[in-house]
């Protein structure tokens, strides 16, 4: 009889606590490149927003001090003895990461790769934020524009094995092919490592490796940053032009003074939301991840699931004076 009792008891406990909702969360983990970089704190917000959606649903930020994939690995291995649903990462090696996320996906865990890839095979799906193609050209494009399509040119990067980064080069390097830039000479590419002293420090490298340098390119948030506080503290504003991808509230005070005339970003906020969600919609079932398939993404609308499992996000926005002031009050 008190064996029964006891049964009982501990089965009204599990029921309780199901409907609670304690035992029926959904954990999704959305790894970063790493901590203290606002435009993945934006990412974050953009998944407290998604996960805002559902009760049953929580979100677990972690990201390695540096951006390295060790760091991301060590988080991987304690996020899998966690048991977590799922896991939307912007990784910092496309090959690296694979073995401990395959690890991840055969334990169960619903893998993503968001912003930076994984290379296939390691990951459901990458979630683009803007076609990797029209982007890099894109930044081409608008430096030539600056330095009227003549002299030498740098790239201030992020890590040298970042993957998203990379590949944009990749298309930078093909437009540059384009007759419209036989005047223009790409001269170095350097790597800011996505810390602000690091990227400073190249930048001030470039300057004086280069004197002649026109113009750079820093498809980083932390690097387009720190090459403009740079270029200023060195006087060199409108000397040397430069764009990138940039977060509107770090860049407007350099694009209101002419530092940085025009540079690019996607809203973080929004793929984050979109990461979030996706990982979700895995978790429930909703979602398969298939090549082919139309995702409907809450606000987002519906995302297309392209080849070699990539989708794209949304077209990058285009800022200069008429709109930073704008956008810089959202992210
Ligand atoms: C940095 C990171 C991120 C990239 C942006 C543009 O914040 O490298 O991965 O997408 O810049």
């Amino acid at each position: 009889m008190k064996k029964l009792l006891m049964v009982l008891m501990a089965v009204i406990l599990v029921v309780g606590m199901v409907s609670s909702g304690a035992l029926a969360k959904v954990r999704i983990a959305m790894v970063v490149k790493n901590l203290g970089n606002a435009f993945f704190e934006a990412c974050r917000d953009g998944g407290l927003e998604a996960i805002g959606l559902g009760e049953d649903i929580e979100l677990i930020f972690r990201g390695p001090i540096t951006p390295t994939a060790e760091g991301q690995i060590e988080i991987i291995d304690s996020l899998i003895a966690q048991k977590v649903e799922a896991i939307a990462i912007s990784a910092n090696d496309p090959t690296a990461l694979v073995p401990i996320a395959r690890t991840a996906m055969a334990a169960g865990i619903k893998v993503i790769s968001f912003d930076s890839g994984i290379a296939e095979g390691g990951r459901i799906l990458q979630l683009d934020p803007s076609g990797p193609e029209f982007i890099g050209r894109q930044q081409v494009q608008i430096i030539a524009e600056m330095i009227g399509y003549k002299g030498e040119i740098a790239i201030l990067s992020a890590t040298s094995q970042a993957t998203n980064q990379n590949i944009w080069i990749g298309w930078m390097e093909e437009e540059l092919k384009e007759p419209a830039y036989k005047d223009m000479k790409l001269v170095a590419t350097v790597y800011g490592d996505d810390l602000s002293d690091k990227s400073y420090r190249e930048a001030m490298g470039l300057f004086k490796s280069y004197p002649n340098l026109k113009g750079i390119i820093s498809p980083t948030t932390v690097g387009v940053a720190a090459t403009g506080k740079a270029l200023e503290d060195e006087g060199l504003s409108g000397v040397i032009e430069l764009t990138g991808l940039g977060l509107p509230s770090e860049m407007k005070q350099y694009i209101l003074n002419g530092t940085c005339k025009k540079m690019a970003l996607w809203n973080p906020i929004e793929l984050g939301y979109s990461a979030t969600y996706i990982a979700y919609k895995l978790v429930t079932g909703e979602i398969k991840g298939e090549v082919g398939e139309v995702m409907s993404v809450g606000k987002m609308g519906d995302i297309t699931i392209g080849e070699g499992g990539t989708a794209v996000m949304a077209e990058p926005y285009v800022f200069d004076k008429s709109n930073i002031e704008k956008f810089a009050a959202i992210y």
